[in-house]
């Protein structure tokens, strides 16, 4: 999928109903496996595919990946990068992303300014988003020296989501760290999609049909998963339900 402009496809398939997103890793898996992974998650009705997460990837790497993807899939390939170093120029898109509660001005506006020249060049389409970790935070909140938003900071949440739409970003990922051991809390969903007009992704920790679905009837628009899959054989078998659940939501 390389024509037309992915957030436009995003647009449009919200406007259906609810949608997935698979998070593969290329610092946790080679090529061949995700690649081979990334046709199971489109056999079981994931929307698109992210690629990124670990910190240390190489171009090399991801490029790799994507290919593999490309090769095995037809879903659009949208680049969740840790920074500017590991921009593919075979994705689709890349989510240009701000950890906006990050104490680290590079991961606010460093790596953004570095990737900059380089997305002009590739002519890569850029999706702007405005990332807030919220606790636990995991690996990405440490790393990323989050100042996390506490799990009953609902408002602080809302704030920064519409200080995010309020920028011109076009979504906003609410995320508790992969592999939290529970996702971004419901009220919180609640208390930022009642009052904001952009899209809303979640992510971190949601493992079962029905925190999938409790997410999207607190207003998520988009579910982001990524552990799951790297720690099954059955890929279409632990999705498949996840998927009906965020589709019927
Ligand atoms: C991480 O939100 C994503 O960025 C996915 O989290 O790995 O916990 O599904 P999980």
């Amino acid at each position: 999928m390389t024509t037309g402009s992915i957030y436009q496809y995003i647009i449009s398939r919200l406007q259906e109903e609810h949608i997935h997103m698979t998070l593969l890793d290329p610092g946790k898996m080679d090529a061949v496996e995700i690649g081979k992974i990334g046709a199971q998650a489109q056999k079981a009705g994931t929307s698109a595919i992210m690629v990124g997460g670990s910190t240390h990837l190489s171009t090399e790497g991801v490029d790799a990946c994507v290919l593999a993807l490309r090769r095995e899939t037809s879903l659009p390939i949208i680049l969740f990068p840790p920074s500017a170093a590991t921009l593919s120029k075979y994705a689709d898109a890349h989510y240009f992303m701000s950890m906006l509660n990050s104490k680290d001005l590079r991961l606010i506006v460093g790596e953004q300014l570095k990737g900059a020249a380089l997305i002009n060049k590739l002519g890569l389409e850029p999706i702007p988003m405005g990332y807030i970790l919220v606790e636990p935070g995991m690996m990405v909140g440490k790393i990323g020296q989050a100042d996390l938003i506490r799990r009953n900071e609902p408002e602080r949440a809302l704030h920064y989501s519409l200080m995010a739409q309020y920028l011109g970003m076009k979504l906003v990922y609410l995320e508790a760290g992969s592999g939290a051991p529970t996702p971004v809390p419901i009220e919180m969903v609640r208390t930022v999609k009642e009052q904001l007009s952009i899209p809303l992704i979640v992510g971190g920790g949601i493992r079962t049909p029905e925190q999938a679905r409790a997410a999207v009837e607190a207003g998520a628009d988009i579910i982001v998963t990524g552990t799951l899959v790297e720690e099954t054989d059955n890929v279409c078998q632990v999705l498949e339900p996840i998927i009906n659940e965020i589709k019927k939501g």
